[in-house]
């Protein structure tokens, strides 16, 4: 590829360390397909929009999806196309543990993640594997899913056999992607099991996913630490928030606790446990709307302890920023209820000196990944910090996607900018590899680096303007490659 970009950098300055990994992630569910192959068990999002295809932009699902069941073969050449360092990609527990006990291990499923895994090392990529990326198994959901606290259990057995059959290949680990998506989504009518229950069901998930997550680690720190020093983390979707005016500051800080802190705190800071401004806010909030329980379960001092310092590096999924404000007296809070304005007392907005995207949530500030880079670094002691998931949508299907070219190269200097100023980024996953199947948005919203023919059989992949840039810049570690 020759890509051209002119601006009046120092080459020297801008180029990544050489152990920096680039890298593209997806999702089981979103690219996988072969919903009923083999002997796989149903999944949540399988049931879900089985029973309810109104719920989707397009009426779709992931049934076949990219069909990488089938096609992972070119999916590992577009990597190696890409000159990716790492590939992210998750297990689906139906397709490995079909009823989601491991009293029975599909031979299959094993083997599809074995040939994945085998497939990227023989050519240099290294597998960052998401345990758990929001599809549960249906009959786990029957039994109270998410919602149960023996989900612990039955995650921590779930991810003792991932262990057992991968962690002799796989150095790093991520055991859940974005628990407020599963939480507060997932009872809060915007992903499966799309239960209306934000009040109580979502805070039950909220301290049993941290659980989950928690038993995991240490069951790998027990088994398997000390042979393959692999790494782990879970990875937290994180929106950047800034304070409208200075007076705006408490309401931005609580809602960073209420956005972050709720899954963070008990893992990263020194005291482990809720986030306690927060804590006493909602609970506060349950006592005078008549709740006979705190909205945040308490967590028992062995629980502190379990969750505490449950990490090897921080893996951050940045997407976009916003302005916070306090509501003016007489005035509503926004309805959002993912960002705790309602619960606070807020109003969320984008500056309008900040372009826009076709999401309306989604403005463009990268400046804003710099920014949270430094406030991770400076609120937990952090080892390693890398980006799991960064990328922007669009609804044009084309090659020619000038504005995702754009955010990589705008994103990626605030990476390079964050790890000049001293902070340890070690990683940096584009979200995604190819259009897939983008849940709610269906086959509508695009964030791929490559295209997808969704109406030829097998799928046909085609590397965009974007995937060509990237690709430059995984080859000469520069943002403003001149040579790709
Ligand atoms: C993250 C999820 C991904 C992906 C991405 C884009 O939150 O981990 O699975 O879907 O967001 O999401 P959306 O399509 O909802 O914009």
């Amino acid at each position: 590829f020759s890509i051209v970009i002119c601006g009046s950098w120092s080459a020297e300055e801008l180029k990544f360390p050489p152990s920096f990994m680039f890298g593209a992630a997806s999702a089981a569910y979103q690219v996988e397909g072969a919903w009923n192959a083999s002997d796989k068990g149903v999944s949540i999002w399988d049931k879900l929009l089985h029973d309810h295809p109104e719920l989707v932009l397009d009426g779709t699902n992931g049934d076949v999806a990219c069909d990488s069941y089938h096609q992972w073969r070119r999916d590992i050449e577009m990597c190696e196309e890409l000159g990716l360092n790492m590939y992210r990609f998750s297990i689906s527990w139906p397709r490995l543990l079909p009823s989601g006990f491991p009293n029975y291990i599909s031979e299959d499923g094993k083997n599809y993640y074995n040939n994945l895994i085998d497939g990227l090392l023989e050519k240099g990529i290294q597998p960052l594997v998401t345990i758990y990326h929001f599809d549960l198994p249906q009959y786990l959901q029957d039994l109270g899913g998410w919602a149960n606290p023996l989900v612990a259990d039955w995650f921590q057995d779930y991810a003792e056999v991932v262990f057992s059959l991968y962690a002799d290949r796989v150095k790093y680990w991520l055991t859940i992607n974005e628990p407020m998506g599963i939480c507060d989504g997932g009872y809060g009518k915007y992903s499966a099991p799309y239960f209306d229950d934000p009040e109580v069901g979502r805070y039950l998930c909220n301290k049993n996913v941290l659980l989950a997550h928690a038993k995991a680690y240490r069951i790998y720190e027990k088994l398997y630490k000390d042979q393959y020093h692999g790494k782990i983390s879970l990875s937290t979707l994180f929106f950047w928030f800034k304070p409208f005016t200075p007076e705006d500051q408490e309401v931005t800080d609580l809602t960073i606790e209420h956005w972050e802190g709720r899954y963070a705190h008990a893992i990263y800071s020194k005291e482990g446990g809720w986030p306690p401004k927060l804590e006493k806010l909602l609970n506060d909030l349950a006592k005078k709307e008549g709740y006979k329980y705190p909205r945040l379960p308490p967590f028992t001092p062995e629980e502190v302890e379990l969750v505490k310092g449950t990490y090897d590096y921080y893996a951050l999924n940045h997407y976009t920023t916003r302005l916070v404000r306090r509501v003016k007296p007489g005035e509503l809070p926004g309805k959002w209820f993912f960002d705790g304005s309602y619960e606070i007392g807020t109003i969320m907005f984008k500056d309008p000196l900040w372009d826009t995207t076709v999401a309306d949530w989604f403005a463009l500030y990268p400046e804003g990944l710099r920014e949270q880079l430094h406030w991770l670094n400076s609120t937990y002691d952090l080892k390693e910090i890398v980006i799991t998931e960064n990328g922007v949508p669009s609804l044009d299907p084309g090659l020619v996607d000038t504005q995702r070219l754009e955010y990589y190269r705008d994103y990626l200097e605030q990476v390079l900018l964050a790890i000049q100023d001293g902070i340890n980024v070690t990683g940096y996953n584009a979200w995604t590899l190819m259009d897939n199947f983008e849940w709610m948005g269906g086959y509508i919203t695009k964030y791929g680096l490559y295209a997808v023919d969704f109406t030829c059989p097998n799928r046909t992949r085609t590397p965009r303007e974007s995937a060509r840039y990237f690709s430059a810049v995984t080859q000469s570690r520069m943002i403003r490659p001149t040579q790709g």
